[in-house]
């Protein structure tokens, strides 16, 4: 088995321990924070994914990989985007109401900091009342919400619509991601932008802050 196979298994079988150790040896290996996030975490939280949708493993396992997932990022997420670029920009993040996925959110919530910006991480389960009112007092220029439950993804827009009702949205731009999430759906709700993965959303950000 390759060192990164060596990570997807260990994230299957739920083993933090594991997981620590097999990324230490491979930073100290010289292998990039980006091959170890791909290769080898995704990878392994993927096929827990896969056989979390057949039945073939149920939420405690699923959690135990989510725990090992967790202490994966702990160790290389302050790697994974380091532009040095400075840009001046707020952005509020959180997971919508009804959703407590928390793994994908914190990563592009990283390469959005990574890429110099100030971002202010509300969690998961957050209520439109709560990202309005952190719109009211933070007054960022993005807004990015993120929903992993094709259940929870109507949230986005219920918080747009509260946003329009405040006379917040003007100010502010709106973007959105997640599993759940795709570009059609963005247009549909009235967001500003959809991005795909953690490095696009960073990107994103950027484009829609010098546009600005
Ligand atoms: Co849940 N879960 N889960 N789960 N879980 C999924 C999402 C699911 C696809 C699994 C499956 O059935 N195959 C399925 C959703 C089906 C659907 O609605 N279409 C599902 C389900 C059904 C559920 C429960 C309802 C299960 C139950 O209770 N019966 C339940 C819901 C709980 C709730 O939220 N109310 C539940 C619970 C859980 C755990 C708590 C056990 C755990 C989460 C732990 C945690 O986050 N702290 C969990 C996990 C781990 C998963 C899977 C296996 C992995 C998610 C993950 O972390 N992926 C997931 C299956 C899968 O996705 N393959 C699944 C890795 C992460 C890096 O990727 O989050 O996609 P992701 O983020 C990416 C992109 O999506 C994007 O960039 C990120 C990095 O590249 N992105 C954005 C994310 N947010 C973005 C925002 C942006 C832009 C891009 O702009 C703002």
């Amino acid at each position: 088995m390759d060192i990164f196979q060596d990570i997807a298994e260990a994230i299957i079988k739920g083993d933090a321990d594991r997981v620590e150790s097999e990324i230490n040896k491979a930073l100290k290996e010289g292998t990039g924070a980006g091959d170890i996030f791909k290769k080898g975490l995704i990878k392994g939280i993927s096929v827990v994914g896969e056989r979390m949708g057949t039945g073939e493993i149920f939420l405690p396992e699923v959690m135990m990989s989510a725990g090992a997932m967790h202490a994966g990022l702990d160790i290389i997420r302050p790697l994974l985007a380091q532009s040095g670029q400075k840009l001046i920009g707020k952005v509020i993040i959180g997971t919508v109401e009804g959703d407590i996925h928390d793994i994908g959110k914190k990563i592009v919530g990283s390469y959005i900091e990574g890429n110099g910006f100030d971002v202010v991480d509300l969690g998961v389960n957050v209520k439109a009342e709560s990202f309005a009112q952190a719109v009211a007092d933070y007054k960022p220029h993005i807004l990015a919400m993120s929903s992993l439950l094709t259940t929870t993804m109507p949230n986005m827009g219920e918080t747009i619509n509260l946003l329009k009702e405040k006379g917040l949205r003007e100010t502010t731009k709106i973007i959105v991601g997640g599993a759940s999430v795709n570009n059609q759906f963005a247009k549909l709700i009235g967001a500003d932008g959809y991005a795909p993965e953690a490095n696009s959303a960073a990107q994103l950000v950027k484009r829609l802050i010098e546009a600005k």
